[in-house]
C-alpha cells in the first residue's frame, strides 16, 4: 500500500498544488469552527440549571428566587418574570420537573403576596404575574393558575383602564402616566385570558389596549415604542427592549404583523450595538429587559416564519451569552459579550441570558 504522501507524489504538479490548497483550507475551516461561538440544547439546559442552582429555593412546596448570590428574595415582578423563564424552559424541554418548579413557585408567590394582589400599586406588576399564570394554565390546564390570573386581571383592568389620553391603562394607581410596560403586558394578558376562558370580552380588551398603544406610543415610521405618556400629554420617547418585545407579542397575537415586524426590527437594529442586546444594569429593573424582549420576538418569529430576518441575530446573542458564562458557577450577567465577573450576581440580571437560550434554536447539535 502506498502512503498518502507517496500517492501524492505520483500526481502531476498542478494536482499536488491543488491538494495542498485544499488541505490548507480544511485546516483553516476546522480552526475557524473551533473558535466559532456556538451553543447546544445541552448548553441551554446547563444555563437553566446553573440559574436554578444559584437562585431557586424551596421550602415545603413553596418556592422563590433569591435576589442574589448573597440570598434574599426577589421582588414581585422580577419573581413573576423568572416564573415565565421557567415556562420558557418547559416549553422547550417538556420536562415535568420544570412544571413542578413552576407550581412550587406559584404556591410560594401566593404565600407571600396572597391571591389578591390589589395592595400592589403597580398595575404592570400585576399584569406580569397574570401573564405568567395564564401561560401556565394554557400549558397545563390547571384551573388554579387561571382563576388567580382572572381575578387579578379583572381587578387591575378595572382600576387601570380610563378614557384619559384617549384610552389605555394607567401604569400606577396614582394615575400619572400610561406606559408601554403596562399596556403591552395588559394586551397580552387579556389575549391569553381570552384563550384560557373563552370569554370574548378579553379579546376586546386586548384589541382596545393594543390599538391605544399603537396610536399613542408606537412610531409606524421607525418601529420605536416610546416608554410612556404623562397626564400632560408629554411623551417620554426612550425605547427599551422589553417594551419592544411586549408590543411585538400583542401585535402578533392580534394579527398586526407589519407592526410586529417593525417593532422587532427596531429592537434589533436600533437598540443593539454590533448586534448585541444593550448591556443592562444588574440590580435594577433593567436586568431582565432583554430576556423579555427576546422571548416575545422569538415567539413572533417562529409563529410568523420570520427566521430569515431575526434568527441569526438571536443566535449571535445566545452564543455570546453562553461564552460569557463564568467558570465557577456558569452564571451569565446581562452584559454579554463581556465575560461575567466573579462576585455577587443577581437572579433577575442573570435571567436574560437563560431566557434567550431557551427561546433560541441552538446553533449546534448536542454531543451524543
Ligand atoms: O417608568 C417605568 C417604565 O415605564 C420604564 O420603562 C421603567 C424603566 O421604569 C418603570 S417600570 C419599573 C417598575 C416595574 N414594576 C415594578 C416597579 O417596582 C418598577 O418601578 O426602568
Amino acid at each position: 500500500m502506498l502512503s498518502t504522501a507517496e500517492r501524492n507524489l505520483t500526481l502531476p504538479t498542478s494536482a499536488r498544488r491543488l491538494l495542498g490548497w485544499l488541505t490548507l483550507m480544511g485546516c483553516w475551516i476546522a480552526s475557524a469552527a473551533m473558535t466559532t461561538r456556538a451553543f447546544t440544547a445541552a448548553d441551554a439546559d446547563s444555563a437553566f440549571e446553573a440559574h436554578a442552582r444559584a437562585f431557586y429555593a424551596e421550602q415545603e412546596g413553596r418556592a422563590w428566587f433569591k435576589e442574589s448570590t448573597d440570598g434574599g428574595k426577589v421582588s414581585f415582578w422580577m419573581r413573576a418574570e423568572q416564573m415565565e423563564m421557567v415556562l420558557d424552559a418547559y416549553e422547550r424541554t417538556h420536562r415535568p420537573q420544570q412544571l413542578a418548579m413552576f407550581t412550587n413557585l406559584f404556591h410560594g408567590f401566593l404565600a407571600d403576596h396572597h391571591t389578591n394582589w390589589s395592595r400592589n400599586p403597580f398595575n404592570d406588576d400585576i399584569m406580569w404575574m397574570v401573564m405568567a399564570c395564564t401561560r401556565a394554565h394554557l400549558l397545563t390546564g390547571n384551573p388554579e393558575f387561571r382563576d388567580v390570573a382572572k381575578l387579578n386581571f379583572d381587578l387591575c383592568y378595572a382600576r387601570a383602564s380610563s378614557t384619559n389620553l384617549g384610552g389605555g391603562l394607567w401604569w400606577k394607581t396614582d394615575n400619572r402616566s400610561k406606559n408601554a410596560c403596562i399596556n403591552g403586558p395588559g394586551a397580552i394578558a387579556a389575549f391569553l385570558l381570552g384563550q384560557a376562558t373563552g370569554e370574548a370580552h378579553y379579546f376586546v380588551k386586548a384589541t382596545n389596549t393594543f390599538l391605544w398603544l399603537r396610536a399613542t406610543l408606537f412610531d409606524p415610521a421607525t418601529g420605536r415604542v416610546a416608554d410612556n405618556i404623562g397626564t400632560n400629554g408629554h411623551i417620554a420617547r426612550f425605547a427599551l427592549t422589553y417594551n419592544q418585545g411586549t408590543f411585538v407579542a400583542a401585535a402578533n397575537f392580534l394579527g398586526f404583523t407589519n407592526e410586529a415586524k417593525l417593532a422587532a426590527t427596531f429592537a434589533m437594529n436600533e437598540l443593539c450595538k454590533n448586534g448585541y442586546f444593550p448591556a443592562a444594569g444588574e440590580k435594577g429593573d433593567g436586568g431582565g429587559f432583554n430576556g423579555i424582549g427576546a422571548r416575545w420576538i422569538a415567539r413572533y418569529m417562529k409563529e410568523r416564519g420570520e427566521q430569515a430576518t431575526f434568527e441569526q441575530w438571536l443566535q449571535k446573542n445566545a452564543d455570546a451569552a453562553w461564552q460569557a458564562r463564568r467558570a465557577t458557577d456558569s452564571l451569565i450577567w446581562p452584559r454579554w459579550p463581556e465575560p461575567t465577573p466573579e462576585g455577587v450576581r443577581y437572579s433577575w440580571g442573570a435571567s436574560s441570558a437563560v431566557v434567550l437560550m431557551q427561546v433560541t434554536r441552538p446553533t449546534e447539535p448536542s454531543p451524543k
